[in-house]
């Protein structure tokens, strides 16, 4: 009796502890899959060292908090009020799984009907849209991201964050939802492209999977 009574309650630790644990979802291709635009050996260090790290870092810097029965957006919207450790792992974490869905070895990939006439309308064209989250990118200083958003109105908007923080934040100025977010820290581009930020942005529009950006711009509206 005493035994199985032990048995149930760490099967009900267990699953609290499973909870509240986050993890990385696979990487939806191989780690070569994006050989010339992102070369394989950037892609495993990114995906195996730097994201796994801020999953990790994140389990850590929640234990025992009541973060740990939160979910990565309620974490992200209080930010705030969290520790910097917080702060910075869950937006690593959710910013990485974001990125890898966003790329893609599908070749010519395309923005459906809906988002490409919201970025024709938002910002002129298609172009427009692409010198301008490319020039948020290369005009961050230092490591951030640069992001294409969807905000409260409908909207679309283009920002650039510093570090990790991402546009769920409470902390940022320009709120709203991701929906493509470009990894401008130089472990994302420098084996290949050394000091050439600007070239791995201009590269990475040859992997982009306009299909999943197109999933998310549907569903940004639809939870609006
Ligand atoms: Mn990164």
């Amino acid at each position: 009796m005493k035994i199985l009574k032990v048995a149930a309650l760490s099967a009900v630790f267990a699953a609290q502890f499973a909870f509240a644990q986050f993890k990385q979802t696979p990487l939806p291709y191989a780690y070569n899959a994006l050989e010339g635009s992102v070369d394989a050996q950037t892609m495993e260090i990114h995906y195996s060292k730097h994201a796994a790290a801020y999953v990790a870092n994140l389990n850590k810097a929640i234990a025992g908090t009541p973060q740990e029965k939160q979910t990565l957006f309620q974490i992200l919207s209080g930010v705030s009020k969290l520790t910097p450790a917080v702060r910075n792992n869950a937006g690593g974490h959710y910013n990485h799984e974001l990125f890898w869905t966003v790329l893609t070895p599908v070749k010519n990939t395309q923005p459906s009907e809906k988002l490409a006439k919201a970025i024709t309308e938002t910002f002129g064209s298609m172009d427009a849209f692409k010198e301008k989250i490319s020039k948020a990118g290369a005009d961050r200083f230092g490591s951030g991201w640069a992001w294409l958003s969807v905000d409260k109105s409908g909207k679309l908007f283009v920002s650039s964050t510093a570090n990790q923080d991402n546009p769920l934040m409470d902390v940022v100025e320009e709120k709203g939802t991701p929906i493509l977010g470009i990894d401008v820290w130089e472990h994302a581009y420098y084996l290949k492209y050394q000091n050439k930020r600007a070239d791995y942005l201009n590269a990475i529009w040859n992997v982009l999977n306009w299909k999943e950006v197109s999933r998310r711009y549907d569903e940004a509206l639809s939870n609006k």
